[in-house]
């Protein structure tokens, strides 16, 4: 059946200029996977009747089962265009959102892609996605509109409506081309215009050119447009396609007008005077029919029309014109389906319109472009012109993908995968050479005649039964009876601990240089560093790779086994030229997820992917049976490494946790896990709902919209009072919530106020939480005096804007000065928390580090500086309501008093503890459990009773533990006491929601929106359709089992999208209780009917075991039917 061998493609592979790998992309259900079969067809791999029922590349049981694709996977192919041959490696994507991780990991290893868009539902949220993944990455796209068949069957459009139809589907993704074009080109105008206030020398002069820019770009190749033949029109399902060039080679000859100019005119608004064989533009007023609907849609719409009406004559006519041969089985055939399928994929192939495509305007890997290459070599903020000479050299090799021997070896492995053992190629039984099975076959006999010898009296039909058994069988089966001595004739048997196992294929693709069997290797981790590397190793280094001295990050290896995929099968290789899309074996104690590997170490690795979605949706998973923990904990690292997105992690609580992207992929990793990886059965927790806590304003509005009048801003005030009454005593607060509170041995004094963060501000913290990552670590090594590599420019560039950004929308009078003052970001240093210390002893500040070094007061109040920062780190972690993080909360540590006379003896002390911690050997100097061994050791308790001197008096403070561990608790207290003082609110993540409706099912849709506390932001008629575009938020805790719900009560017409957006303030008070009468009624004594908030927190402190103030027994005394009540 196959029509190619191994070895053909092994040759094609050679050829590196008609190499082209692609992958398809689109909306989930677009037809992606219908596509693929009908290419895959094209190959003989499957048979024509088969293509777009088979799924040919969703090889996993529960793709077929649910009918979507969750992997990405890729095969080879083989096209002929004229005398050229071409190798396509093609890669199948999913198109679900929860999947979309799988789509970076596809796109990475590919220089063109197919964008599929279904003709009816036009550009929807996911195309938009993908286009811009593909933008993103640099990779060029063709268009593929396919379901065309939809227009005639479905929506009955004529074929006049179908062109206006298909004209506007093709402006909207040019709209959004062009958006992604415009950023791009005003995002490296901007980058210029940096580059040229950091250099202001580099160009010589220092005027600005306005006009380079978007005048200036080049953006005629970007467009979809069918007259450039980058746009084919296609029905997967029924096996056609074409692009207009075909129409324009026919009609050139039947017409007789020149090809160039029916290629330029068949799509547009042009119009065909046959008589004069003219080509005029459209005038509206005649009513004349556009070329592309005349000469190409009239006879596809009236193929159909005869076909689905039965008209047997006319069908016999079209076929004839055509010079079609349909077989009889077809012709005869009952399902209109068919003897559409047979007739147009003779007459429009729909494999040859796309491949001619992708062979045509697809890049070949020798086209890749430098800005691609530069852009792969460069992680984080690094610019190219920064990077190591040998490191910049490699850029050449990318460049030329040469396959000289000479050339380094590049491979990025963008995905590991799993596969059942026992389907590698080596561990499969291998076919037979026809002299084997000869010999088997004569064995067996021998076998039988030796048998049948001693026992005579056997049935005499049993040696026709076998024989007829052998000569069938084409791999020389053996007969059943004969299973002991099979071993020894199988020349290669299967091992046996291989039966069960997983084993991880590399998906990967060779940029540069040959990849052979056996090759030694360095595989360079996401965040390993050239430039450590040639730190550490002298230049041109000639020891064997095994005795490079130890560098962080990477790794050698041999590349054991490389495979070419072939969709459900791999084809062992020995070698792949670059270039190529390969799979490589061997790798999975090397390799997590993705890697660099390369055989020069000055190469650096590979930017990250990019992934869009989020992993959100997170539950706890423990084995029914408690001693299977080890199987699960295996069967979790297992299927960490085989998903590129999802997340595994062992909570404080000792809870083994799963991250993933949305229901779909939980769903799909849980089977996983249970089927593949561990094997066991495991039950799952609720899905665990994250949370924020924060602060608000206080109300300036009451419940019933008034103002706050005088006198109730005393009743507020009233109850400010009565909440601030829930703090212990010794704490002192004012009205204004400023929290004040001293170490348990009175030496320190802490004042501290929580403030709600505008909401701008904690976007734009959540935003550059990397850049501030990379400024406390660049603090940190300045702090401990290490030798650091210069910051960038272009760095110190961001850290600067993102500063002009917080003073931007931190104005008036509270704020002022109030940026400079940032002392630190919580929680983990860089969340969306901010310190801010006004205290006027002490100054320290995210920007410029702690000033007034000479001072030396100041440097006593540095010493203990960690200790208030940790306690704030503390407090954002986890906030009071339910021990969830804190979001968009300022806490401003107004005051901070050390008691002057004792505070020497306390860093005196402070440093004595550390200097026994040192040589205690104990690293963690903050730790107050450590503090309090130290202290126990010494066992110094008694001695300050007897002098009540200055040292004496700070020992005295020993029995409350070390004074850096009593400010680290203080200051947590103090920030969570503020944030009590204040309006709490909880946070709840939210879901962006795309759901496509048609408008009879509306009204359930937003019936099932509004109970799970859906939101719609907007509401769109797709043209020409009844279809609604409906865009929503929806809190993620009411997200579970939303799309079953939302298909179930639509009878699956609507099917929506969930995508991670943002994390918005639930607005009800979690504490809120009924004061008034009027309330009582309203709400009810518990007032729980309508408390959201309270809901959450309380399920949240259930779950973490906290205490819930909860009234258990209701109605004591008698039982009361409450509807009856209400
Ligand atoms: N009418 C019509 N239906 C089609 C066509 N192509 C695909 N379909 C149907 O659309 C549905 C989805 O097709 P798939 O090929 O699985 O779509 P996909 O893009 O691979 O979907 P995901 O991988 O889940 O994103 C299937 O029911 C197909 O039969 C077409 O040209 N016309
Ligand atoms: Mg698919």
């Amino acid at each position: 059946m196959v029509l190619n061998s191994v070895d053909k493609m092994i040759q094609l592979q050679k050829n590196t200029a008609n190499i082209r790998n692609i992958c398809v992309l689109a909306h989930v259900d677009h037809g992606k996977t219908t596509l693929a079969d009908c290419l895959i067809s094209s190959n003989g791999i499957i048979s024509s009747r088969l293509a777009g029922k088979l799924r040919y590349m969703d090889s996993r049981e529960d793709e077929q089962v649910r009918g979507i694709t969750m992997k990405s996977s890729a095969i080879s192919l083989h096209y002929a265009k004229g005398i050229e041959e071409y190798l396509i490696n093609l890669i199948d994507s999913p198109g679900h959102v929860d999947f979309s991780s799988e789509v970076s990991t596809a796109v990475r290893i590919c220089d063109g892609c197919i964008i599929v868009v279904d003709a009816v539902e036009g550009v929807c949220p996911q195309t938009q996605a993908v286009l811009r993944q593909a933008w993103l990455e640099n990779i060029r796209p063709v268009l593929v509109i396919n379901k065309i068949d939809r227009l005639i069957v479905e929506l009955k459009f004529t074929p006049q409506e179908a062109y206006s139809h298909l004209k506007n589907i093709l402006e909207q993704i040019n709209a959004l081309t062009g958006t992604l074009f415009t950023s791009k080109v005003l995002e490296e105008r901007a980058e210029r215009e940096i580059e040229s206030r950091v250099n202001p020398n580099s160009e010589g002069d220092q005027v600005y050119d306005w006009s380079t820019g978007l005048e200036d770009a080049d953006d005629s190749q970007l467009y979809f447009s069918p007259e450039q033949g980058n746009v084919v029109f296609t029905s997967a399902i029924d096996g056609w396609g074409f692009g207009i060039e075909h129409f324009a080679r026919i009609y050139s000859q039947k017409i007789g007008i020149k090809k160039e100019v029916l290629l330029k005119t068949l799509w547009g608004d042009y119009y065909i005077n046959m008589k004069a064989k003219k080509i005029m533009k459209v005038d509206q007023a005649k009513g004349k029919k556009p070329l592309f609907v005349q000469l190409i849609l009239e006879n596809i719409w009236s193929l159909y029309d005869a076909v689905l009406k039965k008209d047997k004559e006319k069908i016999d006519k079209i076929v004839t014109s055509l010079g079609l041969k349909i077989g009889a089985r077809e012709a005869r055939h009952s399902d209109p389906k068919v003897q559409i399928n047979a007739i147009c994929s003779q007459w429009l192939p729909i494999s040859h319109a796309v491949l001619a495509m992708v062979c045509q305007k697809l890049p070949s890997p020798l086209d890749i472009t430098s800005e691609r290459v530069e852009k792969l070599m460069c992680t984080g903020s690094q610019a190219f012109d920064s990077l190591p000479p040998e490191t910049q050299a490699l850029k050449a090799a990318f460049m030329k993908c040469s396959s000289e021997d000479t050339a380094p070896v590049i491979i990025f492995v963008s995905k590991m995968f799993a596969v059942d053992a026992k389907a590698l190629p080596q561990n499969k039984p291998r076919p037979l050479t026809q002299e084997e099975i000869a010999q088997r076959r004569e064995h067996a006999r021998q076998r039988h005649a030796e048998k049948l010898a001693a026992s005579q009296g056997q049935a005499p039909q049993e040696p026709t039964q076998d024989r007829g058994t052998l000569e069938t069988s084409p791999q020389g089966e053996e007969p059943k009876g004969d299973e002991p001595d099979m071993t020894s004739v199988n020349p290669e048997p299967v091992p046996r601990e291989d039966s069960n196992q997983e084993a991880f294929i590399a998906f990967a693709r060779v940029f540069s240089g040959v990849a052979r069997r056996g090759k030694k290797i360095f595989v360079l981790g996401p965040k390993y560093s050239p430039v450590e590397f040639l730190q550490r190793v002298p230049l041109g280094f000639s020891a064997p790779l095994e005795d490079l001295p130890p560098v962080p990050h990477m790794a050698c290896c041999t590349l054991e086994n490389l495979y070419l995929l072939m969709g459900r099968e791999l084809e062992e290789l020995e070698e792949v030229p670059p270039g190529n899309v390969l799979g490589i074996g061997g790798l999975q104690d090397f390799v997590l997820k993705s890697a660099t590997l390369c055989s020069l170490p000055s190469c650096p690795p590979f930017i990250p992917l990019s992934f869009e979605a989020t992993p959100i949706v997170r539950v706890a998973v423990e084995p029914k049976h408690p001693s299977e923990m080890p199987q699960l904990m295996k069967g979790m690292k297992l299927l960490n490494q085989a998903d590129p997105c999802v997340q595994i992690l062992i909570q404080e609580t000792g809870e083994h946790v799963l991250v993933t992207a949305g229901e779909v992929h939980l769903q799909r990793c849980l089977d996983d896990l249970r089927e593949r990886f561990a094997k066991i059965h495991i039950s799952v927790s609720e899905p665990i709902i994250p949370f924020r806590e924060t602060i608000t304003k206080p109300p300036k509005v009451d419940m019933v919209n008034e103002e706050i009048g005088r006198q109730q801003k005393v009743a507020v005030i009233h109850q400010t009072k009565e909440e601030q009454s829930k703090i212990p005593e010794g704490i002192q607060v004012d009205s204004d919530g400023l929290i004040t509170i001293t170490t348990p041995n009175k030496l320190a004094t802490l004042s501290v106020r929580a403030i709600p963060l505008p909401e701008e501000i904690t976007q734009i913290l959540e935003e550059n939480s990397d850049l501030i990552r990379s400024m406390e670590l660049l603090t940190s090594s300045l702090n401990e005096g290490r030798n650091t590599q210069m910051i960038h420019q272009k760095t110190q560039e961001k850290i600067w804007e993102f500063k002009r950004k917080l003073e931007l929308h931190l104005t008036g009078r509270k704020w002022r000065n109030t940026v400079d003052h940032i002392w630190s970001f919580g929680p983990r240093k860089c969340g969306p928390n901010i310190l801010v210390s006004r205290s006027e002893d002490f100054q320290n500040s995210v920007w410029t580090g702690p000033a007034g070094r000479e001072s030396k007061e100041a440097s006593r109040f540095r010493d203990f500086g960690n200790s208030i920062v940790s306690g704030f780190q503390l407090a954002t972690l986890s906030g009071p309501m339910c021990e969830e993080p804190l979001m968009g909360v300022c806490f401003v540590l107004e005051k901070w008093d050390l008691n002057k006379s004792e505070e020497q003896g306390a860093s005196d002390q402070q440093s004595q503890e550390h200097s026994n911690l040192v040589e205690g050997g104990q690293g963690e100097d903050e730790s107050p459990h450590s503090g309090d061994e130290t202290q126990e050791q010494e066992g110094g308790c008694p001695e300050p009773l007897e002098k009540p001197s200055q040292k004496g008096e700070s020992l005295v403070t020993d029995c409350y533990g070390p004074f850096s561990g009593q400010l680290i608790a203080t200051m947590k207290e103090a920030c969570r006491y503020a944030l009590q003082v204040k309006p709490q609110r909880l946070m709840a993540a939210m879901y962006t929601c795309d759901i496509m409706a048609t408008s009879d099912v509306l009204g359930r849709v937003y019936a099932v929106l509004s109970k799970r506390e859906g939101r719609v932001l907007q509401e769109e008629m797709k043209e020409g359709t009844d279809m609604f575009i409906i865009k929503a938020v929806l809190p993620v805790a009411e997200s579970f089992g939303f799309a079953d719900e939302i298909r179930k009560r639509t009878s699956g017409l609507a099917s929506p999208q969930l995508v991670f957006s943002h994390w918005e303030v639930i607005p009800s008070d979690p504490f809120w209780v009924p004061t008034t009468e009027e309330e009582y009624l309203h709400f009810g004594e518990k007032a729980d009917s309508e408390n959201q908030a309270r809901k959450y927190m309380n399920a949240v402190r259930k779950r973490k075991g906290l205490y819930v103030e909860e009234k258990i027994v209701e109605h004591a005394e008698k039982q009361r039917t409450l509807s009856k009540n209400k």
